[in-house]
C-alpha cells in the first residue's frame, strides 16, 4: 500500500501536535527527517519513544518519534508517530516534508479504512470509533465502548458461523441425498434460524432506547397561551433562553434546546400556545406546535395552577396522545387552584421541582431502566441490517414447503445480509461513505 500522512490532532495551538504516517515506507521516511543520537546508526526500537530533532529544512524541531511494526499498529502497516510542539504552522511544516520524502495526503479517515482492511477492526468496531469521537453524553459513549470492543462483531460472527455449519450441512444433504438423513438436516437450520432470530430479535429491540441514546429524547412543552411553556424551557436549561412576557402569544416560533440529564440527551422544545388566533405569524406558530406535538416522544402538559381549568385547556388536552403525556402544573408558588393526579407540580419562575420533570421524563420512557452491560444498538445502519436479517429469517421460516435448495440459497443470503453490518460483505460505496464521516488524520 502506498504511504499516506496527516496531522491527526486538531488545528490550532495547543501542546501538542501528532502526525502520522503509515505504509510501506513509514519508517524510510520518518527516519531521513529525525536525528537522534540513540538510533544513528542502530535499529529503530518499535513502541519505544525517540526523542531528537526533526529536519525542517531550514531550522529543527525538537520532538519525540515512536515506530509501530507491522502487523503491530493501529492500521496494522507501518506506522511513525511525530509528536511535536503543538503549533498550526509548524504541523502543516512537517505534513509537508514528509510529503516532500514521497508519502501522499492521508484522506478523511483513511488511516482507520487501513486499519480495517487490514482487519484490525470490523466496520461496526470502526463505526464505534466515530460514535465515541462524537459523543455528546455519558450514555452514548457506554453504548459505543460497548459497541467498540467487539460486542455486536462477536453475536453476529456467532451467528454467521452458525448459519454456515447449517449450509454445509444443507450442502452434504443435497450432494449425496442417499446417505445422508434430508429431514434431519432441515431440522437443524430450522432450529439455528431460530436461535438466530431471538438473538437478532433481541439486538434489534434496544434500537428503540438506542435511537434515543444517540439523538435524545423529544420532549414537547405545550399548553394554551401563558401558562409558563417558556419559562419551564429556562427553568429546565437553567438559561435565560427564550423570551418571557405576561403577553399572551409571546412565543411565535418552536425553539429547541437540548440538556444532559443523568447521562442523557433531552431535547426541549418550546412552542407556541396553541388557541385560535388571526395573527397570520401567531397560526404558523401553532401550526408549528402541533406538528411539533405529534413527532415528540413525551409531551409536558403545561397547565397554569394559578387559574382553574377552561375549555382551551380540556379541548387541548383531549387531542394529546395521553400515553405521552406529563402533567405539569406550573406556578406552585400562588394559590392552587387545579388538582390533577399525577401531575408533577412545579414553579417554572422560582425553579421549585424543576428534576422532578426531567426524571418522570426518564420513568415515562423507561430510559432510566437501560442495562448498559448489554449491547445497545445506536447505529441506525445496523438496526436496518439487523430488520432485513429478522424479515428474511421470518420469511424462510413462515413458508410451508421450502426445497432444501431454496433453504440453502435462503441462508447464504441471509448471511451476506448480516456480514453487512460487520463489513464482511458490505459493498465499496457504503466502506467510503462511513469512513468520509471520519476527521482527518483518524
Ligand atoms: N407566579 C408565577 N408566574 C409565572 C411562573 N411561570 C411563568 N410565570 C409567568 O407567566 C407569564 C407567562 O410566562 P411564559 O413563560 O411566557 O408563558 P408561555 O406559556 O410561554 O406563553 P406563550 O409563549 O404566550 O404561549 C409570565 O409573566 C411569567 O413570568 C411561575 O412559576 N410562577
Ligand atoms: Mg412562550
Amino acid at each position: 500500500m502506498s504511504t499516506i500522512a496527516q496531522i491527526s490532532t486538531p488545528l490550532g495551538s495547543g501542546g501538542i501536535a501528532i502526525v502520522r504516517i503509515s505504509g510501506d515506507d513509514a519508517l524510510k521516511i520518518g527516519r531521513s527527517l529525525f536525528y537522534s543520537k540513540k538510533i544513528q546508526n542502530s535499529d529503530i526500537t518499535p513502541r519505544l519513544l525517540y526523542i531528537g530533532d526533526f529536519d525542517l529544512g531550514d531550522a529543527k524541531e525538537r520532538c519525540m518519534m515512536v515506530y509501530f511494526k507491522a502487523p503491530y499498529s493501529f492500521t496494522g502497516e507501518d506506522v511513525v508517530e511525530f509528536q511535536i510542539h503543538g503549533g498550526e504552522y509548524l504541523a502543516t511544516k512537517v505534513l509537508d516534508r514528509i510529503v516532500e520524502k514521497g508519502a501522499s495526503l492521508a484522506q478523511n479517515g483513511e488511516f482507520s479504512k487501513r486499519a480495517f482492511l487490514n482487519g484490525k477492526m470490523s466496520l461496526d468496531e470502526a463505526e464505534a470509533t466515530i460514535d465515541m469521537i462524537n459523543a455528546t453524553s455519558d450514555a452514548e459513549i457506554k453504548a459505543s465502548s460497548k459497541l467498540a470492543e467487539g460486542s455486536l462483531f462477536k453475536q453476529v460472527k456467532k451467528i454467521q458461523d452458525d448459519l454456515k455449519n447449517g449450509v454445509a450441512n444443507l450442502e452434504v444433504a443435497l450432494d449425496y441425498p442417499e446417505h445422508d438423513d434430508e429431514a434431519m438436516s432441515e431440522q437443524a437450520v430450522v432450529e439455528i434460524l431460530k436461535n438466530s432470530f431471538e438473538t437478532l430479535k433481541n439486538l434489534e429491540k434496544t434500537y428503540k432506547n438506542g435511537e434515543k441514546i444517540k439523538f435524545g429524547v423529544d420532549v414537547a412543552i405545550v399548553g394554551k397561551p401563558n401558562v409558563g411553556k417558556s419559562s419551564l424551557l429556562n427553568a429546565l436549561l437553567k438559561e435565560d433562553r427564550a423570551i418571557v412576557t405576561d403577553v399572551k402569544g409571546t412565543t411565535r416560533d418552536t425553539l429547541k434546546e437540548t440538556v444532559n440529564y443523568k447521562g442523557l440527551k433531552i431535547n426541549f422544545i418550546d412552542t407556541a400556545g396553541i388557541r385560535e388566533s388571526d395573527d397570520i405569524v401567531e397560526k404558523i406558530g401553532v401550526e408549528k406546535s402541533k406538528k411539533t406535538i405529534e413527532q415528540s416522544d413525551i409531551i409536558l402538559f403545561v397547565i397554569d395552577g394559578s387559574e382553574s381549568l377552561d375549555n382551551e385547556d380540556k379541548e387541548l388536552e383531549k387531542n394529546l396522545d395521553k400515553s405521552k403525556v406529563i402533567y405539569v402544573i406550573n406556578k406552585s408558588d400562588m394559590p392552587k387552584k387545579v388538582n390533577i393526579g399525577n401531575a408533577i407540580v412545579v414553579s417554572a419562575k422560582q425553579n421549585i421541582n424543576i428534576d422532578a420533570v426531567f426524571d418522570e421524563i426518564l420513568r415515562k420512557t423507561r430510559l432510566d431502566k437501560i442495562d448498559y452491560s448489554q449491547l445497545q444498538i445506536t447505529n441506525k445502519r445496523h438496526y436496518e441490517a439487523l430488520k432485513e436479517a429478522i424479515e428474511m429469517i421470518e420469511k424462510v421460516t413462515s413458508e410451508n414447503s421450502v426445497t432444501l435448495d431454496i433453504l440453502d440459497m435462503q441462508i447464504k443470503k441471509i448471511w451476506q445480509k448480516l456480514g453487512e453490518i460487520t463489513g464482511e460483505t458490505a459493498n465499496e460505496a457504503i466502506i467510503d461513505e462511513i469512513f468520509s464521516k471520519f476527521c482527518l488524520g483518524k
